[in-house]
């Protein structure tokens, strides 16, 4: 659309939370806005795609309940040291729905501890305000508008959510398929440069797009990467594309 977006230096700036901040400094010093979702089963799967991706990317995104063969000390220890020597975040995406007391309990305790190694969350707001209280020493990003076809985020849960991610102070962003106000980092998933659905519901943009008229800030691509025969390779390409959407979407 015709309106200018901000700058990550210009978000940068205004950045309240540490988590965002962390995130814009990777952006800035990687030169990528690309999170790879590392949707595999196993954890040597995992560490294997976290390695080959993660120069390029500045944030690892799980959903850490699908590793088969998950024990802390062998996923999660290993996973930290790559993420550390890589510099990216972790994000669990573990969209918790539920009341406070119990998404504080998904949160702290189980097999998974995802308060322990996480960077950032992500959540549905459906719960209310309140329920997001329990993320204090993490970021959330909030389920705003899912990709899938028939989702049942409609324009007036959108802006109820976002009332609601736009006050709390733990919320550093939003998942959304649509425009949301520059306070809050946008990121959008449902980007893939070779598919435009994968048959279950999934519906995909390219880079370009999300940028151009979502203005977004972070583009989640999955099977894009993790799928391809050269993850590496594949996540250099979403890199150097979100790239430079994200410079083209700077000027009007
Ligand atoms: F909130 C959302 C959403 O609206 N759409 C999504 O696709 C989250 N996702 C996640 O992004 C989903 O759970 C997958 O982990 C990932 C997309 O993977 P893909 O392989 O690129 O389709």
């Amino acid at each position: 659309e015709e309106e200018t977006r901000s700058s990550y230096e210009q978000k940068l700036q205004n950045a309240q939370h540490s988590v965002s901040k962390k995130l814009l400094e990777a952006a800035l010093a990687k030169k990528s806005n690309l999170i790879a979702s590392a949707d595999v089963t196993t954890t040597q799967e995992l560490l294997e795609l976290a390695e080959k991706v993660g120069p390029h990317i500045v944030a690892l995104k799980t959903h850490i309940d699908i590793i088969s063969d998950f024990e802390y000390e062998k996923t999660i220890t290993p996973l930290k040291a790559i993420a550390a020597k890589h510099q990216f975040l972790l994000m669990e995406d573990r969209k918790f729905a539920d009341i406070g007391n119990t998404q504080e309990l998904q949160f702290t305790s189980g097999v998974f501890k995802i308060t322990d190694w996480a960077d950032f969350v992500t959540s549905q707001v459906i719960g209310g305000f309140e329920s997001l209280d329990c993320f204090n020493n993490v970021g959330v990003v909030a389920i705003v508008g899912m990709s899938s076809k028939g989702a049942l985020t409609t324009a007036s849960y959108r802006e109820e959510a976002l009332k609601i991610a736009l006050s709390h102070p733990n919320v550093i962003g939003g998942v959304s398929q649509n425009k949301i106000p520059e306070e809050l980092l946008l990121f959008t998933p449902g980007v893939n440069i070779a598919d435009s659905g994968d048959g279950k519901g999934q519906q995909y943009n390219t880079p370009e797009h999300v940028f151009k008229t979502l203005h977004t800030d972070f583009i989640i691509v999955g099977r894009g990467i993790y799928k391809s025969d050269n993850p590496e390779a594949s996540a250099i390409t979403y890199k150097t594309e979100g790239w430079n959407a994200y410079i083209n979407s700077l000027e009007k």
